[in-house]
């Protein structure tokens, strides 16, 4: 039986590399690759199943153009000639029209590939469109965040823990978010280095961990500022790695650190003054500290602050310079090679921006002129976005042309008037780099196409060509544009040739020696001059959110969001095992917020605000604490009681980068009486 060695082309921090067996054109058994030593042997437990994902019986089979109303999924198969030409002659009346603004490409990244993921984007910019300001809905609130504090550069070396004598992970769930990095903490801990998880409620990871601390959402910027008030006090800072790395250290020791003493810091984070005390003592003596910073502390309203405030705290004892030490939040900037290449092979050097998480905002207001068509890739706005209603509102206009690309019928393709079949990763091929990790690797195909599925990077081609776009990127074939991509690369990358990489396995690309600052000072930025010049705070601080105040005052309960386990947002939503796995879309409350409504584990209730109204099964534990709902995933509506969490959730930006606010959401929970 053939095996392909390949790489999981899934969102998510570890990329594994992967060896597929196939037997008559059909997957059979997929397993993590044991000479990738991150990956270390094993796949994650949805991957496992992704044969079943390839050969879902869910999957699109053609093309198919709509025939009943938008959103009623009734659709008939086309050719894709048809579809090409539809879809060809659509947008060249749209922008004979009204200019290509009218026209956006909204793709994202469900196909980490760089070719596959970028050439959509790609494609869009040459023809001058309205451009996405992509990843808004995720990570541009931690990575503009990180960007201000260390720098456009990765983090530490998630494989350097074998060298940490405690480890804290803060505000991620690594045992489903980063499963090998999991996996190396579990070698570091037999050696007795202690686990410390971070995070409002106690997820699998802070059960399994030696110590956690149920912080209160939102909080964790003055925890860390109390952290180092702490460090000042009992003098526990590296005044030297102070004085030749960072900058405006003692404008927050001035102006900000009294402000945090361990009392004020345990009222705002709900966490015990000896609590808080102990950490920081276990933190300022810890000579090689390793903190895995999650995006989970940034959506909310002030993330941009509590992601910097921890990112900091490595500088205060001077544990960045240390191997083991350090914080990692990313890595994907460690691969330094010519994106542009893929994403922006001509057009104009700026133009319209739609945020990507105000997509339903942008279909019904935007003027001037209003957006006339949408061609939809590799993400499910309709369900992951927040502020799913106005998402859908906005792809209900009669007047707008809206193309969807996916190899399911997400409930965002049930709004298409066209839908196009896409091949999974495991059909294509294509580059990779890790964003949780150092590595990056070629990816061969395991299996043909099914049915008439095309890759993205297919379908951008000869959508281009038909469309008389001609950049090279648009003709070329994987290899060459690879060769592209390296040409010019800095770092590591340099020392690599693009022409052995179809060949070469994962190939390390970790950075050595301490950290590395890359900010206008090119150190460590206490005080951010950037930030300052863009009327945010330059200092990371704390102070309660008036707007949160205010909803909070109006709505008993506070929105907990969280990965799915099973589940990773929608994207394995054609695999019926995983379903299954992962159950019945739940929420969580807490046995004493159930008692007062009345409510019993496993019955169905509503979950309601000024936005919406959402039907879910309740699961009563004291996972998380009073006062807060816990909603695991973004599960389709068709899977659920009624609608799904993000219509709960406001479209307003965090503090840094713009990005979602899922968690400054508030409502209130009922019986399901209907
Ligand atoms: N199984 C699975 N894997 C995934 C995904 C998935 O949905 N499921 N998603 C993928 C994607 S797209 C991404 S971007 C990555 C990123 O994944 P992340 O978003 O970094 O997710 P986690 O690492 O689990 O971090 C979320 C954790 O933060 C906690 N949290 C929430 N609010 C706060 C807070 O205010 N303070 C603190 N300290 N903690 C808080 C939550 O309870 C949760 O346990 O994971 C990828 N991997
Ligand atoms: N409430 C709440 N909402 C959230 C989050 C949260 O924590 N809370 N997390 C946010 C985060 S981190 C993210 S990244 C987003 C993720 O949200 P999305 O980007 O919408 O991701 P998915 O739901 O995984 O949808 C991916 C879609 O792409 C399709 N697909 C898979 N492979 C391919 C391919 O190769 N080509 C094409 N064309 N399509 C493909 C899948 O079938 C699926 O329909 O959700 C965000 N939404
Ligand atoms: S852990 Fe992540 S990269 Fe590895 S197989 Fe699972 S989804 Fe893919
Ligand atoms: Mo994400």
């Amino acid at each position: 039986m053939p095996t392909i060695r390949t790489v999981c082309a899934h969102d998510c921090p570890d990329m594994c590399s992967l060896l597929v067996k196939v037997e008559n054109g059909r997957i059979m058994r997929i397993s993590g690759d044991p000479d990738q030593p991150f990956t270390a042997g094993f796949a994650c437990s949805k991957v496992n199943r992704d044969g079943e994902l390839v050969h879902s019986p869910e999957r699109i089979r053609t093309p198919m153009r709509r025939t009943g109303a938008k959103g009623e999924a009734k659709f008939a198969p086309i050719t894709w000639d048809e579809a090409l030409d539809e879809i060809v002659d659509r947008w060249r009346a749209i922008i004979a029209g009204s200019g290509p603004l009218a026209i956006l490409g909204y793709a994202y990244s469900a196909h980490q590939g760089l070719m596959n993921r970028g050439l959509v984007n790609g494609l869009f910019h040459a023809l001058g469109t309205s451009r996405l300001q992509a990843g808004t809905v995720c990570d541009t609130c931690c990575e503009e965040a990180w960007n201000a504090t260390v720098g456009p550069t990765g983090g530490a070396d998630p494989e350097s823990v074998v060298d940490s004598d405690l480890v804290i992970s803060w505000g991620a769930d690594l045992m489903a978010t980063n499963v090998h990095f999991w996996a190396k903490l579990e070698t570091v801990r037999k050696r007795g280095v202690p686990l410390v998880v971070i995070d409002p409620r106690r997820s699998r990871t802070a059960r399994q961990a030696d110590w956690h601390l149920p912080v209160r959402i939102g909080t964790d910027a003055a925890l860390a500022l109390g952290i180092m008030h702490i460090l000042v006090r009992d003098g526990l800072c590296d005044r030297d790695y102070i004085a030749s790395h960072t900058v405006g250290f003692d404008r927050l020791e001035r102006d900000v650190l009294p402000r945090f003493a361990p009392t004020r810091v345990a009222e705002i984070t709900g966490l015990d003054v000896a609590d808080v005390e102990r950490l920081a003592g276990l933190y300022g003596r810890a000579k090689a500290p390793f903190i895995r910073l999650g995006e989970g502390m940034t959506r909310l309203a002030h993330g941009g602050q509590a992601l910097r405030a921890v990112a900091l705290l490595p500088g205060v004892t001077g544990a960045y310079g240390r191997q083991g030490g350090g914080a990692m939040l990313m890595t994907a900037a460690g691969c330094d090679i010519d994106y542009n290449v893929v994403r922006k092979p001509s057009g104009p050097a700026s133009t319209r921006l739609v945020n990507h998480l105000r997509l339903g905002e942008a279909l019904l207001t935007m003027k001037d002129p209003p957006l006339r068509a949408i061609f939809i890739s590799a993400n499910n706005p309709a369900v992951t976005c927040p502020e799913a209603g106005k998402v859908r509102r906005g792809l209900m206009r009669d007047d707008l042309f809206t193309v969807v690309h996916d190899p399911f019928m997400s409930i965002t393709a049930r709004y298409a008037d066209i839908v196009l079949p896409a091949a999974t990763y495991l059909e294509t091929e294509d580059f990779y780099r890790a964003y949780g990790a150092y590595y990056m690797q070629y990816g061969h195909r395991a299996v043909e196409p099914q049915g008439e599925a095309w890759s993205n990077l297919k379908l951008a081609q000869a959508l281009a060509q038909r469309l008389g776009l001609n950049d090279p990127v648009f003709s070329q074939s994987q290899p060459e544009i690879l060769e592209a991509m390296f040409r010019g690369a800095r770092g590591p990358a340099a020392s690599v040739d693009p022409k052995r990489l179809p060949e070469a396995g994962p190939v390390n690309i970790a950075p050595k020696g301490g950290q590395r600052f890359r900010t206008p000072s090119g150190k460590l930025e206490f005080y951010s001059e950037v930030l300052a010049q863009q009327g945010a705070p330059p200092m990371p601080d704390w102070q309660p959110d008036p707007e949160e105040q205010r909803e909070a005052g109006r709505w008993p309960l506070r929105l907990l969001t969280a990965p799915g386990y099973f589940q990773s947002h929608t994207a394995f939503s054609g695999v019926s095992f995983l379903r299954k796995r992962e159950g019945e879309p739940f929420c969580v409350l807490h046995p004493d917020d159930a008692r007062a409504r009345g409510l019993a584990d496993g019955q169905k209730v509503r979950l309601f605000n000024d936005r919406a109204e959402v039907g879910l099964v309740v699961r009563v534990r004291d996972e998380v604490q009073p006062g807060v709902v816990l909603v695991p995933g973004q599960r389709p509506d068709t899977e659920a009681v009624s609608g799904t969490v993000n219509m709960l959730c406001s479209d307003r930006y965090t503090d840094i980068g713009e990005g979602a606010t899922y968690q400054s959401t508030f409502l209130d929970v009922q019986a399901w009486e209907k």
